[in-house]
């Protein structure tokens, strides 16, 4: 049954409203209602009429845009119930009934470049089933994200600018996502949706950082940046860890595969951030070989083999949604999220991972949404941050509302291959300098035809119109259109200094044990981290002497007494070390535990060869953790000198 325009208008005329399934109605109009009473997913809708006090014209006119949209939305939702009723004063309740929504289905690749697929003319490498995708796909063919990993993840999530929630690098804390911000996962499950995320997470790991205090009823993955042995890799399920069989891109597919088959029945978003094709380059030797024939260098020849194997990979994911007959009623999105990870093919644009020039940027975005959008090439600039209002809008679920979004809805732009009020939009990108968040950094703003860059304070002007490799920097004599660029990514950056250079401490859970891994205190004194830098999958090394120490910044939820765990490797039986928590110290010395390192076993031979340690653990003591921001430190309180490797603390709440 469907419905229309009159219904509303007789319901208006008579000074009724109309409340109606599906249910994202009801949503939009208890969201405007000065009067309501809303109850989560099964919404109940008490609204008020105009003959009351509390004027309502704001809610018809809510009310008519949103089912517009909803008819325009999909044949799907037309074959929705339509309920309704109506209330005169008395606040008569209605009970909604659930609607079915688009499922969504996004793939994000890991530095993958837009460059690594056929059919960006790259000859090397096989990708049927993505090409085939992007065939089938509104393709946004200038489509940028972050520089960097951690960065777009947080981008896509909250269709925000990632510093504006806080993310500002890939390590060290600064990949963490600020709880409070609303994610697509969040929307969706307040929808009805089921939420699923299964991959590489990358913007905090403790609760609620992580996935599952952001949205997503299941996650299968891990948090870090960055992972060691993408073979029978050891990865958690809703915080649990799970010991895998078989090639990580494999088990995550798996996993996504038979959370679309438990959900086929209802509206389902199912986030799949592949890890490939991120370093360490691990891959099957078979298809390794395939490609290692001596015209590409072996890091490439990895990469390709990685992404032919994420190909498999996305194959049987959409294979799924045939199987299930969900190929109308599912948006399949996919994308990567930086350029590529090192030199190699990418079009002739200018940047790989972590350049603000172009080959950094601009990534593949292909959204298939078949009987519902037209496969076409889009070359209107969008950016990651426009997928949520997008996706939003698609599925007739409100916008948050708590902070504003920096994204805009693509709707128009899909459903009529243009959409004028784009026309002039900017996409900023911008890279915060790593050693110092309060000063400028490095960063871009792409508009329709050109490029603006800033580099070491200098700003370079391109025309990406005639120039799309960037070799003519054109700021001179483009001066007006130079400062215009430039103002806007400098009011940007003043907007966002506070946000990235907050303190970020690790919330300490009083339910469950807290991992404080190495890679996120600082360091003082001769201790440093194994990798130099602190990556994911790094700890901290040449930790001798009593001048080091290494701290934590900590948000304890509730007061308590907390037991504190070190994961270490020490040579010796001697090593001693304090750990201070307030005015708290407890001294403990370690026992000697030794682990011969094991070399990753990565494929590309001229890499540095990578250690992988396994620690032991040992009680340092309980102390007593008072509610709010501190501090926990670790010092050696010994001469011996042997080094102790670090890789983390776990804490516990001891209960009473
Ligand atoms: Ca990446």
């Amino acid at each position: 049954m469907g419905f229309g325009f009159d219904q509303l208008g007789k319901f208006e005329s008579h000074g009724w409203l109309l409340v109606c399934e599906p249910k994202e109605v009801v949503e939009s109009l208890t969201l405007c209602s000065p009067r309501r009473s809303y109850h989560g997913v099964e919404s109940v809708a008490t609204l008020v009429p105009e003959s009351h006090n509390h004027p309502a014209p704001p809610i018809l006119d809510t009310l008519r845009i949103r089912m517009a949209k909803t008819i325009f939305c999909a044949k799907k939702i037309c074959r929705t119930v339509v309920m309704v009723l109506f209330v005169i004063g008395a606040g008569t309740s209605i009970q909604a009934e659930a609607s079915d929504r688009p499922n969504v289905l996004l793939i994000l690749t890991d530095d993958q470049g837009w460059g690594d697929l056929a059919a960006h003319r790259n000859p090397k490498i096989s990708t049927p089933t993505l090409d085939a995708l992007a065939n089938e796909s509104a393709r946004l063919d200038r489509f940028y994200v972050s520089p960097v990993c951690a960065p777009t993840r947080a981008a896509l999530l909250t269709g925000r600018y990632p510093e504006r929630s806080g993310v500002a690098g890939v390590t060290g804390r600064r990949e963490v996502m600020r709880a409070e911000e609303t994610t697509l996962a969040e929307l969706y499950r307040s929808a009805g949706y089921a939420t699923g995320c299964f991959g590489k997470w990358h913007n905090g790991a403790q609760m609620p950082l992580h996935p599952n205090g952001q949205g997503f009823n299941e996650f299968f993955g891990f948090c870090g940046g960055h992972f060691n042995l993408y073979d029978d890799a050891l990865l958690e399920r809703n915080g649990t860890p799970v010991q895998t069989k078989g090639y990580i891109t494999d088990v995550l597919t798996d996993a996504a595969v038979e959370f679309i088959q438990n959900h086929h029945d209802r509206p389902f978003f199912c986030y799949v951030p592949f890890n490939a094709p991120h370093g360490p380059f691990q891959v099957r030797r078979d298809l390794f070989d395939r490609y290692n024939d001596g015209s590409i260098d072996e890091k490439t020849a990895a990469v390709y083999a990685m992404v032919q194997n994420i190909d498999t990979n996305v194959s049987r994911l959409l294979k799924c949604l045939s199987d299930h007959s969900l190929d109308e009623e599912t948006i399949v999105v996919f994308l990567t999220d930086n350029g590529p990870n090192g030199k190699r093919f990418n079009g002739g644009m200018r940047g790989t991972k972590g350049s603000v020039h172009e080959g950094g940027c601009r990534v593949p975005c292909f959204i298939r949404w078949t009987g519902n959008i037209q496969p076409q090439s889009i070359s209107q600039v969008a950016a990651h941050i426009d997928l949520l209002p997008t996706l939003m809008q698609w599925c007739d679920i409100p916008l948050p509302t708590k902070v504003p979004l920096d994204g805009r809805s693509l709707v128009e732009l899909i459903r009529d291959g243009a959409d004028p009020t784009l026309a002039d939009r900017s996409i900023l990108t911008y890279r915060p300098n790593p050693m110092q968040l309060q000063k400028f950094g490095k960063a871009a703003v792409r508009t329709n035809t050109h490029r603006l860059t800033i580099e070491k304070s200098k700003a370079s002007l391109f025309d990406m119109t005639t120039d799309a490799g960037q070799t003519t920097d054109i700021a001179s004599s483009h001066p007006e259109l130079t400062k215009q660029l430039r103002s806007q990514i400098q009011k940007y950056v003043q907007e966002i200094t506070p946000s990235i250079t907050a303190i970020r401490p690790v919330p300490i859970d009083s339910m469950r044990s807290v991992y404080l891994p190495a890679v996120d205190a600082k360091l003082e004194g001769g201790v440093g981290f194994a990798d130099g830098i602190s990556w994911a999958h790094s700890w901290a090394d040449r930790w001798t002497t009593t001048r080091d120490r290494i701290t934590w910044p900590i948000e304890v939820k509730e007061s308590g007494r907390y037991e504190v765990v070190i994961h270490y490797v020490c040579d010796s039986d001697s090593a001693e070390i304090v750990l201070k928590a307030g005015d708290q110290e407890a001294t403990t010395t370690l026992p000697r535990f030794t682990m011969k390192s094991v070399v990753r076993p990565d494929l590309d031979s001229k890499a540095t060869p990578r250690r992988m340690l396994t620690f032991q653990q040992h009680s340092l003591g309980v102390v007593d953790l008072a509610a709010g921001v501190s501090t926990i430190a670790l010092q050696r309180t010994d001469q011996a000198g042997a080094m102790i490797e670090l890789n983390g603390l776990t804490i516990t709440r001891q209960l009473p």
